[in-house]
């Protein structure tokens, strides 16, 4: 019985001191996975977090490749929107390399693939979109056989519309589709079934999923005709906890097995913190630990606001708003950078 995998977003990186580590437990875990050789593998995109990269990162997207190649019968990479970026005037897919590996596809277009195990399915990677919104067009403006062709699987670099969620509700309908079964990157906390998860949380707000992580996998059993059918989904390990310390408190609750990054608060001077917590992996400070407001007009209600983001999720869900995807992603980078 052949098997086809199915893993999201990676973001190796080292923009943050944290992001080589976490890629390295990432790799070991990978590296230990025990696959059938005959299954075969679909990575939904931005294996980089950033187009240009330090030698680290680049090697360990090299290993990670490798590692694929060894693994799996077939490899399928989706470009995603961290892969794909403009340099200097100059559009390149940081994915490039991978093109001329055996065993290996990068797609930078929307296909529809038949995979040598049999399994069809429709790709749809990130694709710059001049004049017209990127799911706009996904929905409008493929050939006409995206949309008749029966397949097993959708794999997506982009988000499913959501009717009134508060960032999500232009993103693509998959009843425009004909797949039997779907499987999305992009979004990094794994909101919904259709969803993998990224493999870690890439930031504080990633951490809670509603959903677990998973590398998922399909299966069509042999003998059997018609839809494929979910196999063993592949638990993804926890690489990060976020966490707070009270300055100038010791961490407590540290675990060895995984990356801690802190918030500390009780202390304004990012440098300060960073000092005394030399050895401590700190992301970020804030001032007060918390801000509490008792409203006595109308019950002894008392809220507390540790982060503005949820200051601002708290809003959305209180007043029904809604907020383009963009302006939240905007509001979210400006609360936590
Ligand atoms: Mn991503």
């Amino acid at each position: 019985m052949s098997k086809l995998y199915v893993l999201g977003d990676l973001h190796f990186s080292c923009m943050n001191p944290w992001n080589l580590i976490i890629g390295n437990k990432f790799l070991e875990w990978f590296e230990k996975l025990n696959i059938d050789p005959e299954s075969e593998l679909i990575q939904l995109g931005d294996l980089f977090e950033v187009p240009v990269n330090g030698g680290l990162v680049f090697d360990q997207v090299s290993k990670f490749v490798s590692l694929c190649q060894s693994k799996f019968k077939f490899t399928y990479f989706l470009t995603g929107n961290h892969d794909k970026k403009v340099y200097r005037n100059v559009e390149q897919n940081a994915l490039e390399f991978i093109k001329h590996k055996p065993k290996c596809m990068v797609i930078e277009k929307p296909s529809i693939i038949d995979t040598q195990n049999n399994f069809k399915f429709i790709a749809l990677p990130h694709l710059t979109t001049d004049g017209i919104d990127f799911n706009k067009f996904l929905m409008t403006r493929l050939p006409t056989k995206f949309y008749d062709t029966q397949v097993d699987l959708l794999v997506a670099h982009t988000d499913i519309r959501i009717p009134g969620h508060p960032f999500m509700n232009d993103g693509i309908e998959l009843s425009k589709f004909k797949a039997s079964k779907y499987a999305l990157g992009h979004i990094h906390t794994r909101i919904k079934e259709e969803y993998t998860g990224s493999a870690w949380p890439n930031k504080i707000n990633e951490e809670y999923s509603e959903k677990p992580r998973v590398m998922k996998c399909f299966e069509r059993k042999i003998n059997v005709s018609g839809n494929i059918v979910n196999g063993a989904d592949i638990l993804l390990p926890t690489l990060v906890k976020y966490d707070d310390v009270i300055y100038p408190n010791t961490p407590v609750n540290t675990d060895p097995n995984i990356v801690n990054i802190y918030t500390v608060s009780n202390c304004s001077n990012l440098q300060i913190a960073k000092l005394h917590y030399s050895d401590y992996f700190i992301k970020g400070v804030v001032k007060a630990t918390q801000i509490n407001n008792t409203n006595n007009a109308s019950s002894s209600y008392t809220f507390k606001i540790d982060k503005p983001i949820d200051a601002l999720k708290n809003y959305i869900t209180e007043t029904g708003s809604t907020l383009s995807r963009p302006l939240y992603k905007y509001l979210d980078g400006l609360f936590t950078s």
